[in-house]
């Protein structure tokens, strides 16, 4: 659906640099042991493990949600999209506090647990094929800023989980000198006491950034390849041996897997489009329909697919590969650039980088990214610069003219990239976009623009449910717009029904939109989420924008956890606002056909 292209898209911060030679501090477990055997899956940690106030408040959560998750003992979840409705002020305070700081729902990411179910995204064929018995085995580095507990350890189990345990030689944590108190105390009890001892922690002793962490990690591991994630991730079922099989054929190609969405507002777990990597001149990734020569083969929809570029988090490679092509650059701060860096050295210096359909992870895709850098510079264009100058040759100036004052900007010292690149015998950018990108634009005196043939993929639109008013019933009115319909970020206010009046028809979609008049979708604020709804574009990426019809008449906000509702009945004004579901009269709606 759009759902998939609106995520799939970034949104770029200015960030800062941090240019510090780093230290970090390896800590030793005690004798940890796996606490509940495979497949046995508790809704949250037990035993002796000290976790005390968001534990607790997890506890509680759970609790107070009733017949929303099954067994605790089970421990299965049934997942409905009112996971995250809001019961008391605690729960309003962790919805909040996560949005703040992480940028997603963390009450649901709470209340989800360490383990759970993930939908079989993989196309059937898939499940056809066989791989090898002697793949080699990974090491799995997570590097991680001030992730959510909940988040992180269910990327984590996810990998336990869903790994068979002679592919997983360690998983290796690295907390990049994160402020959170849980981060410190609670997930070096819990890798202490609750995680096999094949899962490390090691720590930085100050703020790396994701570039510096990963190296970190990657110098710790001692497995055959290195598996790089984010911290908010679940991977699928069967989701490595496809990774490993192309690198044991070959070291020097480089995979990633179909990075699945896991929505921020709802921690629904949804499939992507096979895609793959690509960027623009202002060094931003994007993701590009597969060229259809690319997808012509016996193999069809299994086969891996060449990809210009990765989007970076995630990716396999043979950790001696990883090492003689220069791991990252050290001299790259915080977040940003690194993933068009790597994706240029492998293939200008003789690998190649594959997107391998049968392998499915999911990742978090949030709206804003919830950190700054510590100096709170641009990071993005200081690491852009330098891969720039020492990557792109004379492309380099198809970036600055888009990016003018980022020419005589300081980039720090690049004598050892340049150096790299020559040991290694690279081959110019121009071979690269000649015969790895050639789809890309090129303006100036040697433009080119081939045609690619793309498949044609017509955008889905969402099947109506149903159409027609939403009554209130207490005031006998319906629910419309305070001005006119299409008025975008316009408020809704109950007034007298009108069944001859277009402007008082609601459609209800598979995607749980509210659109009114076919228009404009009823929405609210995810930050604000005291604010009144409003009528706003349609994104189509569910969350502010998602609404069900539940028990007691209710009409219920997937992303504020809360219900809609007159203000005050009595009152002609007819304010609507949503509030904490209570069953009341003035929160039931019906909708009428
Ligand atoms: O200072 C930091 N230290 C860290 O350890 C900043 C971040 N991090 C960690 C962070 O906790 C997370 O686990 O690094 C990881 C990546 O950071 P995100 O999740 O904020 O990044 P992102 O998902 O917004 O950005 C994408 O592009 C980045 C460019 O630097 C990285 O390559 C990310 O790994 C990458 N994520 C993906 O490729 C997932 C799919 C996204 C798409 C498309
Ligand atoms: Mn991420």
């Amino acid at each position: 659906t759009s759902v998939t292209w609106t995520l799939l898209l970034f949104v770029y911060f200015n960030f800062s640099e941090e240019n510090q030679s780093f230290k970090n501090v390896p800590i030793k477990g005690l004798e940890p042991q796996r606490p509940f055997p495979k497949k046995f899956y508790p809704r949250f940690t037990r035993g002796p493990i000290h976790v005390p106030e968001l534990q607790q408040k997890e506890n509680k959560i759970g609790n107070s949600l009733g017949n929303h998750i099954q067994d605790p003992v089970k421990g299965e979840i049934e997942f409905s999209p009112e996971m995250g409705m809001i019961f008391n002020e605690e729960d309003q305070e962790v919805r909040d506090l996560g949005y703040q700081k992480h940028a997603f729902n963390m009450l649901i990411s709470n209340r989800l647990g360490y383990h759970r179910e993930v939908p079989d995204t993989r196309d059937a064929k898939c499940r056809e094929k066989s791989y090898p018995a002697d793949l080699p085995s990974a090491s799995v580095v997570i590097c991680f800023y001030n992730e959510a507990l909940s988040a992180l350890l269910r990327t984590v189990h996810s990998v336990l989980d869903r790994t068979p345990p002679q592919l997983l030689h360690e998983i290796i944590l690295v907390d990049d000198n994160s402020e959170l108190a849980d981060l410190k105390k609670d997930l070096g009890d819990y890798v202490k006491t609750q995680l096999p001892k094949t899962t490390k922690l090691v720590r930085n002793e100050k703020r790396e950034g994701l570039i510096r962490g990963r190296m970190i990690g990657a110098s710790h591991a001692t497995g055959k390849v290195l598996v790089f994630l984010d911290s908010h991730c679940e991977v699928n079922e069967m989701w490595l041996q496809p990774l490993l099989t192309p690198i044991r054929e070959d070291r020097r190609t480089v995979v990633c897997p179909v990075i699945d969405i896991i929505s921020a507002d709802t921690l629904t777990y949804s499939s992507s489009p096979v895609v793959r990597g690509g960027f623009n001149w202002g060094l931003h990734f994007k993701w590009d329909l597969v060229p259809l020569s690319e997808l012509e083969g016996p193999e069809g929809a299994t086969a891996p697919i060449k990809s210009p570029t990765m989007a970076g988090g995630l990716f396999a490679m043979d950790r001696e590969y990883f090492n003689e092509l220069g791991q990252y650059d050290s001299g790259m701060d915080i977040w940003g650039g690194e993933n068009l860096e790597i994706s240029f050295r492998i293939w200008m210096c003789g690998g190649r980088l594959l997107i391998i359909p049968c392998s499915r992870v999911g990742h978090i895709f949030r709206k804003r990214r919830p950190y700054g850098s510590p100096g709170g510079q641009d990071t993005m264009a200081h690491n852009s610069l330098r891969l720039a100058h020492v990557w792109m040759d004379e492309y380099k100036e198809q970036y600055f003219a888009l990016r003018p004052e980022l020419r005589m900007r300081n980039y720090g010292n690049i004598t050892d990239r340049v150096e790299l690149r020559k040991r290694l015998n690279c081959k110019s950018f121009k071979w690269y976009l000649d015969n790895i990108y050639p789809e890309m634009q090129i303006s100036g005196p040697n433009a080119k623009a081939p045609q690619p043939v793309f498949i044609n993929r017509a955008q889905k639109r969402p099947k109506v449910i149903q159409r027609g008013r939403l009554y209130h019933l207490q005031t006998n009115k319906c629910l419309v717009a305070q001005g006119h319909p299409s008025q975008k970020g316009g408020l809704v206010v109950v007034r007298e029904c009108d069944y001859n009046d277009q402007n008082q028809v609601w459609i209800y979609n598979e995607d749980h939109e509210l659109i009114l008049n076919n228009l404009l979708c009823l929405d609210v604020s995810e930050t604000r989420s005291s604010d009144p709804p409003r009528l706003m574009k349609c994104h189509g990426s569910g969350g502010s924008q998602q609404w069900t019809f539940g028990k007691n008449n209710r009409l219920y906000q997937v992303s504020v956890g809360q219900c809609l509702k007159v203000v005050d009945p009595l009152s002609h004004k007819g304010y609507v606002t949503v509030a904490i579901c209570d069953g009341s009269l003035p929160q039931q709606w019906h909708f009428e056909s």
